[in-house]
């Protein structure tokens, strides 16, 4: 395994250093001193890869004590500590959040320069764990590392993937191929395989009853959980919290009998099969798959930090007091993938503690909130009862008798039949793991506002009417130490110059402090400064490593997420293809043109065939646009490969116009547009998720609104007819034409046959009603980008008031709404 070849502390033990005084030639000693130690070179020998290890080292062993004395306060139980439960934990890369928050950051920069590397270049080979798929995972990312950041006491738990989220490459034709992301090739120095802290997971088998009549479950296999912890440092908060991922072993390492009989296959097999269960993440994004093995991951990491927190908070007690759990920590449920745990403590604390059925569901109810972060009803997971309960027949149990539990409540509140039918938990052979938790736990939140009042109102309507205490929202945030301060450093120069000092890093309703400078063409041309030298790199870097060159003078325009219908990546091609057919035309004067780069980044789920068929059309106009030299080079299309944490922290703030164009009422939130804004960009977009929010606070006249409201489209939904707009804007019929005519296919008319008639006849996200008021508005912005003082002022409002958007917002959301705790003291 060669993840266990980076020992932690292996630096020089000749004095302990208190992190905060270390001076910059004791750093260089250390970096040495790890080189030598760890990696077994001299300086001299020493290459970035060599440097990357040795100095991540380094940092950790400052973070260390702050580590170890964050968890000792946690489990002092003094403050209710919080479980953050994730299937997804999107991470980007460590190095340079762990160096921000070392305490000493100056001093390792110096130390390392003075070693004659460029940290850059060391930065650089560092591969990030994708360990999700895209918002829901990042979001994970930003809450643990606010948690961290407010001294909140938290454990994150998650799956330690081997493979995270595929890499994605384009092949000649332009279509996506996906390659397996194994981030541990060369080990990581930030991972800490935790062996102390080892649990065995059951699955399989049947359920006994007991001679004194109880149930007891008797798994047919155990997997050995292997947690592998990374520091999670707060900013400033003199606190380092825990993310703790599980990996899956075989319980016996070789089954020595077949292996003596000389059958090597069959004596790994078993190992080969427990590793599975970790082994891949599940690259589908806002869709439900129903495979065994994603309820096997599932299950596996919930019941392995289940009985870890227990362990945690009752050391070496065999009968804990559970009726205190909820007050020593609350389980944050992102999304149904950890719902499961809901059953398995009911297990626990019946089967294992002898709790009787009314105790273990009140402790259960207390112990458990759930966040929703999507209305898509296929995202929505609803597990075959066949398969559950051959995997966890215990569990189903349970769930049916919840389920029992549930309709009678619901009957008690004043339920009608119809509506208790509806709300049904476990029937048909399903069970819908949104009603478990919404019944379960205590809490059920949406992720911006307009989202949790469409959960009450139609998602999970019955149940909102039924227990309206129950709902409430967190608006989403990001954290603004890796999407400002680490990916945006010159903005951040000019913010913290400005405002006189870096506070608003951790309180970043400051940038409020911008506002009184929009109208200062002093401020304004520094601001337009940044945001120039940020394309300029950008366009150094897409260079470098995509061979594709593109103007810095050119308007940015950005569309970055997961390739989904809903999204409207197809809206867009259809806006670019309208431009192209005009400038070709002259009826669009191409000198008068406002020259654009549109730029792409998007992966889409392998199994998704009209994600990828819209990849391989991005591609081909891409190819066609970029390569026509009536265009004179003024519109350009290009598509970021592989797209990740990593590429977005230089795509976002290069950026101008920033794509939020969903369908109202199809995306939860969104949080790339929250990044986008606090870094100075402005949006085009609809009424959806957190746009709403965002226009409210940067003002409606610094936000480019189009398209209907959710109440338009309901009006529509039923009678659309997709066609009667594709027959009347010939703009509109012009685009879906040219793609129809082969026009980006080499002259085929079939590759992207199903493409254009899926628009025309079904458009089930109502690109076609959208896109004239799509064309119009992009027209009022290249107006408005031939102003460039004005648009930067817009930018300007853009960042001032955005604080809003920070994850310490949420995190403190979540405390005061959802949790009900705090924090512990601050140790700057
Ligand atoms: C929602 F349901 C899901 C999912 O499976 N994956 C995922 O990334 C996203 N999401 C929403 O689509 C976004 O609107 C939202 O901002 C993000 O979760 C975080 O809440």
């Amino acid at each position: 395994d060669a993840l266990e070849t980076h020992p932690p502390g292996s630096v020089s033990q000749k004095e302990h250093i208190v992190s905060d005084e270390i001076t910059r030639e004791q750093l260089k000693d250390e970096i040495i001193a790890a080189l030598r130690h760890s990696r077994g070179v001299s300086l001299a020998e020493a290459n970035n890869e060599d440097m990357y290890v040795a100095v991540s080292t380094v940092v950790r062993n400052l973070l260390a004590d702050k580590w170890i004395e964050t968890r000792e306060d946690t489990l002092k139980g003094n403050t209710k500590a919080v479980g953050y439960l994730s299937a997804e934990y999107l991470l980007g890369t460590q190095l340079p959040n762990a160096i921000l928050n070392s305490g000493v950051p100056q001093k390792v920069e110096a130390a390392v320069k003075e070693l004659g590397f460029d940290l850059n270049a060391v930065e650089d080979v560092e591969v990030e764990p994708g360990l999700g798929n895209g918002g829901l995972g990042r979001l994970a990312a930003c809450f643990i590392d606010s948690l961290a950041t407010k001294a909140v006491p938290a454990i994150g738990y998650g799956i330690r993937y081997t493979y995270g989220i595929f890499r994605q490459e384009f092949d000649k034709d332009g279509n996506q191929v996906e390659r397996p992301d194994y981030w541990l090739y060369k080990g990581s120095p930030w991972e800490q395989a935790n062996y102390r802290r080892e649990q065995r997971v059951g699955m399989g088998g049947v359920v006994v009853t007991t001679k004194d009549g109880k149930r007891e479950w008797k798994p047919a296999w155990q997997f050995r959980a292997i947690p592998y912890d990374y520091m999670v440092p707060g900013y400033e908060s003199g606190r380092v919290g825990t993310l703790r991922l599980w990996s899956a072993k075989a319980v016996d390492e070789f089954d020595l009998l077949t292996f003596n009989r000389s059958q090597y296959e069959d004596a790994v097999k078993g190992q080969t099969w427990a590793e599975s269960i970790t082994k891949v993440l599940y690259p589908e994004d806002s869709t439900y798959v129903g495979k065994q093995l994603r309820l096997e991951q599932q299950y596996f990491f919930s019941a392995a930090s289940l009985a870890d927190a227990i362990s945690l908070f009752y050391p070496g007690e065999e009968h804990p007091d559970m009726t205190t759990f909820p007050d020593k920590i609350t389980f944050q449920l992102n999304d149904t993938h950890p719902v499961i745990a809901i059953a398995e403590l009911m297990r626990l604390l019946i089967d294992k503690y002898g709790y009787d059925w009314d105790t273990a569901f009140s402790i259960t109810q207390r112990t458990f909130n759930y966040t929703c972060h999507t209305l898509l009803p296929e995202a929505l997971e609803v597990w075959d009862a066949k398969l559950m309960g051959e995997l966890l027949p215990r569990h189903l149990e349970i769930i049916e008798q919840i389920s029992d539990w549930a309709a009678h409540d619901q009957a008690k509140h004043g339920a009608s039949p119809e509506a208790i039918e509806r709300m049904r938990i476990y029937s048909n052979g399903r069970v819908r793991m949104a009603y478990l938790a919404t019944m379960a736990g205590s809490h059920v939140n949406g992720v911006a506002e307009l989202h949790s009042q469409l959960l009450k109102d139609i998602t999970l309507k019955d149940f909102a009417d039924l227990y309206p205490s129950k709902f409430t929202n967190v608006t989403n945030g990001v954290t603004p130490r890796r999407f400002m301060r680490l990916a945006n450093p010159r903005l951040s120069e000019l913010v913290t110059k400005t405002l006189g000092s870096e506070e608003w890093l951790n309180d970043l309703e400051q940038l409020k402090g911008l506002e009184k400078y929009a109208d200062d063409p002093q401020f304004l041309k520094k601001f337009a400064e940044v945001k120039h030298q940020n394309k300029v790199d950008f366009a150094d870097w897409l260079k470098r490593t995509q061979g594709v060159e593109i103007d810095p003078n050119s308007m940015f325009d950005t569309m970055i997420k997961r390739l989904h219908e809903y999204k409207r990546q197809s809206m867009k091609l259809l806006q670019v293809i309208a431009l192209y057919n005009q400038l070709k035309s002259g009826q669009r004067d191409i000198n008068t043109f406002q020259a654009r780069t549109v730029i792409f980044g998007a992966k889409a789920a392998p199994g998704y065939a009209m994600a990828k068929l819209t990849i391989r059309l991005i591609n081909n106009v891409a190819r066609v646009v970029n390569n026509d030299p009536a265009l004179q080079g003024k519109l350009r299309v290009v598509f970021i490969e592989n797209y990740n944490v990593t590429s977005a922290q230089r795509i976002i703030p290069a950026t101008d116009l920033d794509e939020q164009i969903s369908l109202a009422g199809k995306e939860a939130s969104g949080t790339s547009n929250m990044k986008f804004a606090i870094n100075g960009a402005v949006t085009v977009g609809t009424l959806d998720g957190a746009n709403v929010e965002i226009r409210e606070r940067v003002g409606a006249e610094n936000f480019f609104l189009f398209g209907m409201k959710v109440e338009d489209v309901e009006k529509l939904d039923g009678n659309y007819n997709p066609r009667s707009y594709y027959e009347s804007d010939p703009d509109l019929k012009g685009a879906i034409d040219a793609i129809a005519s082969g026009m980006f296919s080499y002259g085929d008319p079939n590759t992207y046959k199903e493409f254009t008639e899926n628009l025309i006849n079904k458009d089930p996200f109502m690109a076609l009603a959208d896109f004239r008021e799509y064309m119009d508005i992009q027209d009022k912005i290249e107006a408005a980008y031939q102003d460039k003082q004005a648009w930067t002022r817009m930018g300007v409002l853009n960042t001032a008031n955005s604080g809003f958007f920070t994850s310490d917002r949420s995190i403190q959301d979540y405390l005061d709404r959802v949790w009900m705790t705090g924090s512990l003291p601050q140790h700057k």
